[in-house]
């Protein structure tokens, strides 16, 4: 049992450092029995603060340092100056203005947590955030507090040949024995989470962006030897995003080097160190036959989205973690407008949305629903959420949308001119917007600091004889602290019968209130409103439309989004019904009108895009649809979708079959938006087509995965494969096995192979997991390994809540085994329970077991001792 929970920290609480720091010299020395770090910091009492006056002890972070010395002005301190406990170093007396000096020894080879400094296969690593330099060197650890680093690094020189850090190389040479040093200055202030070393053996693909000002931009992609070939898209993705931030938001590299390092062992995606960010291997190695279209688009994403974090988090950073959705909800709003421009913005915004109901609107409706800005946290790493990132960018993508692109613009520019420079709050951010548009966001600031998904109902009346058309809105938002409306920004518009859209009636409403009605005049007959096109706010939204409405709105609205959106509807309402029918024993009806529907789309591909096409054939996705139920027979969903799957697929056979053929690629592979769509959706005919219990469709599955010259193909031949029926099996298993030979020595490749068995509707799928666990292609100390292969099969509905509770055993026995070496990962796989309450009472008893068993293990993590908790509520 735990001995005591720890003290949660509290926004309300903050208060400014006590002592800044200037500057920081660090001397950072890599032996064989450990690195040694002599940090040299200029300290400043803050003298903003109240407590100045009051000549307060120094009080530093440090995590897992042997501290070798510390000397205050050159002093050597005797032990007695000064006290380390697990977390701190305080000396009680200290000068106004002083020179610290620290020498600590850290073991990065046994740092198996992937925080601080630590080894992967080519070398060493860093990752910082949000508090990984504790476990560097003894600092003020906290966002507001921003030096000058000037960092040398010193290794051997066969082994470490590339010595990197942030800024610009000021120095280097060879040493004694073998070795060589490097230093690294960095011209601008920075908060230490920001700060980046790497000692290791590396590959490198140069070139060069000049930019708008004309300055020349040295940029570097480092990678593991022999990678080179995988580097340029990122490297063009990199190029794309700098010219693009110049064009929509005026913000130049400040830069003279800006590089990239890849690293196959990371916690996350990415990180936006300055000017030396350091990747995760899966967003920067790319070639067409190791890389699937996603892969390529998100790799573009995610090198944009580092590259944004130079203005929105480096130069303008957070005052505290409280924060977090300042830099990074602004920054996924900022990435996701540069993907829709380079891609296509239609179906990027479609799968924003899915995205958004799949991970965030569950986060919101469990345990772990937090504001954007959250009031609390335990342990800041579990709050790198959906909620802070994907709904933080939603409410910038509000503010947009209340005051117009252009005022944006204006706001950003404002924001800048402010607080360059400067660790700021997210009331800040607005108020930048605010003055730049003269809107006032107070009600607005609400999105900042409740949790959970408003809930917006719609009803509509139309009065002939006036011609007038009103609709009323009612909100509510059961998880906020009192009743208080939002301002929600609903855009409409009004379709006729004829499904054509009636001028002069698009508008965007502005609810202000818990309930509101607007009228529209001059309506000539009862219309059908498209509601929230563009979702235009992240609510659930209920209108009591009309499966024929919904058929007029997914061929007539010319808004790609709530087409997309009629759609979903219609595939949501029959796949409830059928999950309740399965439930009871009955056969589920699927509607011919359904299926007519689906044929429009399906042969219209032409006219509608296949991107959309592909987009608007694939059902709403198991976790999604279960958020809509009270409670959940996983079961019967999953019979029910893949029933009107099947049924999809026997009724529109000819045509899926036409599609399929017609979309044949006809030139080389280039992960283009116009090829990939057309590969998406040729992808989603094969699946459909597997639907069938066919030889001919197996075959067909089977002449794809042989002859496909790129990724994208052969993987959504082998994922059909693998999720085939029964009879499909030694198909599978030939595919699998082939798959695995051919690509064993690809890690990225292999995590694919592990994800497509974890993620598979087949009923042995635990048993396949638990095989894998003992796989060479299985570590658990890697965590894309994990992330394949178990978070996979936590995200896998049916056969992760499985009736018997073997799902929730295993997962929980893999969380201990995984929390011993690296909380952070540990942490996000337990976020898989975090819906457990939404099931039966059977399956409820065996995830409150499996829970209670995470509770009390012995040592357990503070990352995951906070979600099993919130869980176990
Ligand atoms: N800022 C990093 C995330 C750090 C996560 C720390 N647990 C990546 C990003 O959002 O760009
Ligand atoms: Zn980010």
């Amino acid at each position: 049992m735990r001995s005591e929970t720890p003290a949660p920290i509290l926004l309300a609480d903050y208060t400014p450092p006590a002592y800044l720091i200037d500057t920081v010299h660090l001397d950072v020395d890599l032996r064989a029995d450990g690195t040694v770090v002599t940090a040299t910091l200029a300290c400043v009492r803050n003298a903003g603060t109240a407590a100045a006056a009051t000549n307060p002890p120094l009080v530093l972070d440090g995590e897992e340092l042997e501290t070798l010395e510390v000397a205050v002005d050159g002093q050597v301190l005797p032990a007695s100056a000064y006290r380390i406990d697990a977390e701190t170093l305080t000396i009680a007396t200290v000068p106004a203005r002083f020179t610290l000096r620290t020498k600590v020894r850290i073991q990065p080879d046994a740092n198996t947590q992937l925080s601080g400094f630590y080894r992967s296969k080519d070398g060493y690593f860093t990752q910082c955030e949000a508090q990984g330099f504790r476990r560097i060197t003894w600092f003020a650890d906290r966002p507001d507090v921003m030096a000058r680093f000037t960092v040398t690094l010193h290794a051997d020189k066969a082994a470490y040949p590339v010595l990197l850090a942030n800024g610009n190389p000021v120095g280097q040479g060879d040493e004694a024995d073998g070795r060589h040093y490097a230093t690294w200055e960095d011209p601008f202030k920075k908060p230490c989470y920001l700060f980046a070393m790497v000692a290791a053996k590396l590959d490198v693909l140069r070139d060069t962006f000049a930019t708008a000002s004309g300055r020349t931009v040295q940029l570097a992609i480092y990678v593991e030897p022999g990678k080179l070939d995988q580097c340029p898209h990122a490297m063009e993705a990199l190029k794309k995003s700098m010219a693009w931030d110049e064009r929509r938001f005026g913000l130049e590299c400040d830069l003279d080097h800006y590089m990239i390092v890849a690293v196959g062992d990371f916690n996350m995606g990415a990180m936006e160190n300055k000017g030396l960010n350091i990747f995760n291997t899966k967003y920067v190695l790319a070639r067409p036959d190791v890389a699937t279209d996603v892969d390529f688009e998100n790799i573009d994403r995610v090198v944009a989205h580092e590259y944004f974090h130079n203005w929105t988090g480096n130069r303008v950073t957070c005052r505290d973690w409280f924060q977090l959705s300042l830099k990074e909800g602004l920054t996924v709003f900022r990435d996701q407008e540069f993907g829709a421009d380079t891609h296509n913005r239609d179906v990027a915004r479609i799968r924003e949305v899915r995205g958004l109901r799949a991970a965030q609107f569950p986060e919101d409706a469990g345990p772990m629903a937090h504001p954007v800005r959250p009031a609390s946290y335990i342990e800041i790493n579990n709050f790198y959420t959906a909620t802070v990132y994907e709904k933080g960018a939603e409410v910038v993508r509000m503010i947009q949308t209340l005051i117009g692109r252009e005022a944006f613009r204006a706001g950003m520019d404002e924001y800048f001119r402010r607080h360059d420079g400067q660790a700021v709050t997210c009331d800040d951010f607005v108020a930048a917007m605010s003055a730049a548009s003269g809107f006032d966001f107070t009600q607005f600031m609400r999105w900042y600091r409740e949790p959970g998904t408003p809930r917006v109902t719609a009803a509509s009346a139309y009065d002939a004889q006036a011609r007038r058309y009103t609709l009323t809105f009612t909100q509510a938002n059961p998880k906020a602290s009192d009743n208080a409306p939002y301002l929600i920004p609903i855009r409409v518009a009004l379709f006729d019968a004829q499904g054509q859209e009636l001028e002069g009636h698009s508008r965007t409403l502005l609810l202000t209130e818990t309930t509101q009605t607007f009228a529209f005049d001059n309506v000539a007959s009862a219309p059908v409103p498209s509601l929230l096109r563009d979702f235009s706010a992240p609510v659930l939204l209920d209108y009591p439309y009309t499966p024929a409405e919904l058929t007029l709105l997914l061929a007539a609205e010319s808004d790609p989004f709530n087409a997309w959106e009629a759609g979903q509807r219609l595939a949501t309402g029959l796949i409830l019904e059928a999950t309740a029918a399965i439930a009871a024993g009955r056969a589920p009806v699927w509607p011919e009108s359904f299926t007519a529907a689906a044929r429009t789309l399906l042969t219209g591909y032409e006219a509608r895009g296949a991107a959309f096409v592909a987009e608007a054939l694939t059902l709403p996705g198991e976790a999604t649809l279960a958020e809509l139920l009270d409670e959940v027979n996983p079961d019967a969903l999953h019979a029910a979708r893949n029933g009107l799957r099947r049924h999809l697929a026997e009724a529109l056979h000819a045509e899926f079959a036409a599609a399929y053929a017609a979309l044949a690629p006809t030139g080389p592979y280039a992960p283009s938006a116009d090829q990939a769509g057309r590969r998406a959706l040729r992808n989603v005919c094969l699946g459909y087509l597997l639907e069938r219990d066919a030889p001919a469709e197996r075959q067909r599955a089977q002449d794809q995965y042989a002859g496909a010259d790129n990724m994208t193909d052969q993987f959504a031949a082998l994922a059909a494969l693998a999720n085939a029926n029964a009879a499909a099996r030694p198909a599978r298993e030939a595919a699998l096995a082939d798959f695995y030979q051919r690509w064993q020595g690809e890690a990225l490749v292999v995590d694919k192979w592990l994800a497509v068995q974890a993620g598979s509707r087949l009923p042995d799928t635990l048993a396949t997991v638990q095989r894998l666990t003992a796989h060479p292609a299985f570590d658990l100390s890697n965590p894309n390994k994990v992330y394949a292969l178990l978070r996979t099969f936590g995200a896998n509905l049916v056969r992760f809540h499985a009736a018997d509770g073997s799902g929730y055993a295993f997962f929980a026995e893999q969380i201990k085994a995984l929390d011993a070496r690296n909380p952070q990962v540990a942490s996000r796989l337990a976020r898989c329970f975090d819906r457990w309450k939404k099931f039966d009472a059977g399956r409820q008893a065996h995830a409150r077991a499996a829970l209670e068993s995470l509770r009390d293990h012995p040592g357990l993590s503070r990352d995951v001792g906070e979600i099993v908790m919130r869980a176990l509520g």
